[in-house]
């Protein structure tokens, strides 16, 4: 995924479609945030320090049409993931390019991934290119395969 290439498109129920560059990616404030991070088969990986873009920084730059609800964050290859609007506007999350202070790596969805530290990994899409705003929920990969549409590790929500 070269930085030539790549594109993030914000679609669905916003007052008007935008695609970004990596460039305008880049070129918005940088946050760095320390979070642990919760795999549903049980593993977690504690401690990582995340460098990159706060999600509000996005959500500044677009206007949501006032139905918005839920977002289905999308990676490169055709993943989805599901989440509601107030999971993904929270304090924590980011779209990070870098883990302790080292770029990501391909394998962990580098150069972009989407970062939710209070919810199961699976949430984190790697290779992130878009956000689609929606009025009602939808499941995304895994969800439709059996995984917590809102997956919270506190509350052990794996499976619906
Ligand atoms: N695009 C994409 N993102 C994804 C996945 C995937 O298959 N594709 N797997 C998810 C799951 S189930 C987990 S546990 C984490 C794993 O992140 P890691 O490979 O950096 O450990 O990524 C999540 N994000
Ligand atoms: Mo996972």
């Amino acid at each position: 995924m070269s930085p030539e290439h790549w594109r993030f498109h914000v679609s669905g129920r916003v007052e008007s479609e935008t695609t970004w560059s990596f460039d305008d990616f880049m070129a918005l404030p940088q946050v760095t945030i320390q979070a642990d991070f919760h795999c549903v088969t049980r593993w977690s990986q504690l401690d990582n320090t995340w460098e990159g873009v706060h999600v509000r920084e996005v959500l500044k730059r677009i206007q949501l049409k006032p139905d918005a609800r839920y977002v289905m964050v999308s990676g490169h290859g055709g993943y989805t993931t599901n989440l509601p609007l107030e999971a993904f506007d929270d304090d924590d999350v980011l779209f990070a390019h870098s883990r302790n202070g080292e770029p990501l790596s391909r394998e962990h969805g580098g150069p972009l991934r989407l970062i939710v530290p209070k919810l199961y990994a699976w949430k984190s899409a790697k290779w992130v290119n878009g956000l689609d705003f929606m009025a009602a929920d939808r499941h995304g990969f895994w969800e439709s395969y059996g995984y917590h549409s809102h997956g919270d590790p506190w509350k052990e929500e794996r499976f619906s």
